[in-house]
């Protein structure tokens, strides 16, 4: 299990011998540090003074003093950069609730376990935090006005991740992921400052003056020389707030020389409705203009469905966390599935991203998913790399170049 055993992990749990049974179960799973907590009060005083060495939190709901709920209420509203497990003995709906809950307090949950926890549960919703460990460092690092300044220096550069044709193996394009190349600490990844950025409305100003444009320049480069790709691009909720925001998209990408239609907007599924209205006369302004638009980490939202068709959207991208563990999880499995189908029949191409491995993509396949995008088939790399990854794709008779 990597990475587990670098994590410190608090067990928040009034019962003490449940709390015991948990603290065992991640000694045996390799987990480097544990801390306990009897009650919602004594895990915020850890949290408030140990943060952010405290990568995982194990929480209860009912216990004395403060409760579950109310610790996340407290935990996410201090941006505590803790990702958090919620263990109870309530059905099921319940504990979906307060993980929608926990969600909306901006708590990063990886998951609900009803108790009692087991080895294989437990260990597979620690594994989901190891991409996170990489947030919780980097993200401290920077302040607002650093990250800005960047911004104004041009230091950011768009990287490109491949997404092949399940079945031919076939480039098809590439999705755009921010990398600032810093000055003094080199290669910085989005986790570092989108969020900074995203809360105060700049995001705006990076997605759409920076990287929108050198996106839609790069695919207009290839095209040029005769690549029938697309290419995706991140669009942040926050700036479709904006009414003007669909027109000021359509001028750069046409600006920089690249029909819409070439271009795949991709929108976060969390997000979607907030603001109900200005969002939709944005989604609906841009998918006019030719823009593809993507449901993007699908399945990590709670967006019902009805919200979901709101929008027209044209893709559908399952997140990583179903996808990578889909051939040893049936319930990811189920999930990965069941979306697949669902967009067939509301006739949205499908991507799955977070494909590591030869087994799940062998899954994808069968189960009709159209798209594949993930380290297995490469990771994200600036534009000379996608170039020569192109060609030895196209050179290959489209084997994926391992
Ligand atoms: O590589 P990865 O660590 O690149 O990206 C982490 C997250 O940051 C992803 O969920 C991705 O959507 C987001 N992200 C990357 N680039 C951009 C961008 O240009 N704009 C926005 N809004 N989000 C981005
Ligand atoms: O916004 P979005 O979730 O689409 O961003 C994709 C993120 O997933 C990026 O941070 C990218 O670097 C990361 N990523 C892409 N492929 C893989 C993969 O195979 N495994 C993992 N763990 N992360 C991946
Ligand atoms: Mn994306």
């Amino acid at each position: 299990m990597p990475g587990v055993n670098n994590l410190i992990v608090l067990v928040v749990e009034d019962d003490d011998f449940q709390r015991l049974t948990l603290v065992q179960m991640l000694r045996v799973l390799g987990v480097q540090e544990v801390l306990e907590a009897g009650d919602g009060q004594q895990a915020l005083a850890l949290l408030s003074s140990l943060s952010p060495l405290i990568s995982v939190v194990i929480c209860d709901l009912e216990m004395p003093n403060m409760d579950g709920m109310e610790l996340l209420r407290h935990a996410g509203q201090a941006q505590n950069p803790a990702s958090v497990i919620i263990s109870s003995s309530k059905d099921q709906a319940l504990l979906d609730s307060v993980g929608v809950m926990a969600r909306a307090y901006g708590i990063n949950l990886l998951g609900v376990i009803k108790k009692p926890a087991t080895l294989k549960n437990l260990g597979s919703l620690l594994d989901r935090h190891v991409p996170l460990k990489r947030k919780d460092v980097d993200a401290l690092k920077f302040t607002l006005s650093e990250v800005l300044q960047g911004v104004s220096d041009k230091q950011f550069e768009p990287f490109f991740q491949p997404k092949l044709d399940s079945k031919t193996e076939k480039l098809l394009g590439a999705e755009v992921l921010a990398r600032w190349y810093h000055p003094e600490h080199g290669l910085v990844y989005p986790y570092a400052f989108i969020p900074q950025l995203e809360k105060d409305d700049h995001i705006v100003g990076l997605t759409m003056l920076l990287l929108l444009e050198k996106a839609a320049a790069a695919c207009r480069t290839w095209r040029e020389r005769g690549l029938d790709l697309t290419v995706s691009v991140n669009i942040s909720l926050a700036s479709l707030n904006d009414t003007s925001i669909a027109d000021q998209i359509t001028d750069v990408v046409r600006l920089a020389g690249l029909d819409p239609r070439h271009m795949i907007l991709e929108i976060t599924e969390t997000m979607i409705m907030q603001e109900v209205g200005p969002a939709l006369e944005n989604l609906a302004r841009l998918r006019m203009r030719g823009f593809g638009l993507s449901v993007d980490d699908y399945g990590t939202g709670y967006s019902g469905l009805q919200q979901l068709m709101r929008v027209p959207f044209t893709e559908l991208k399952i997140d990583q966390g179903f996808v990578t563990d889909c051939s040893t999880n049936a319930a990811s499995r189920t999930v990965v599935e069941s979306s697949i189908a669902m967009a067939r029949r509301l006739g949205l191409k499908t991507v799955a991203e977070g494909v590591e491995g030869q087994a799940e993509w062998d899954i994808l396949k069968a189960a009709g998913c159209d798209m594949v995008q993930g380290y297995f088939i490469a990771k994200p790399m600036d534009n000379l790399m996608f170039l020569n990854f192109w060609a030895a794709n196209n050179a290959n008779g489209n084997s994926h170049g391992k």
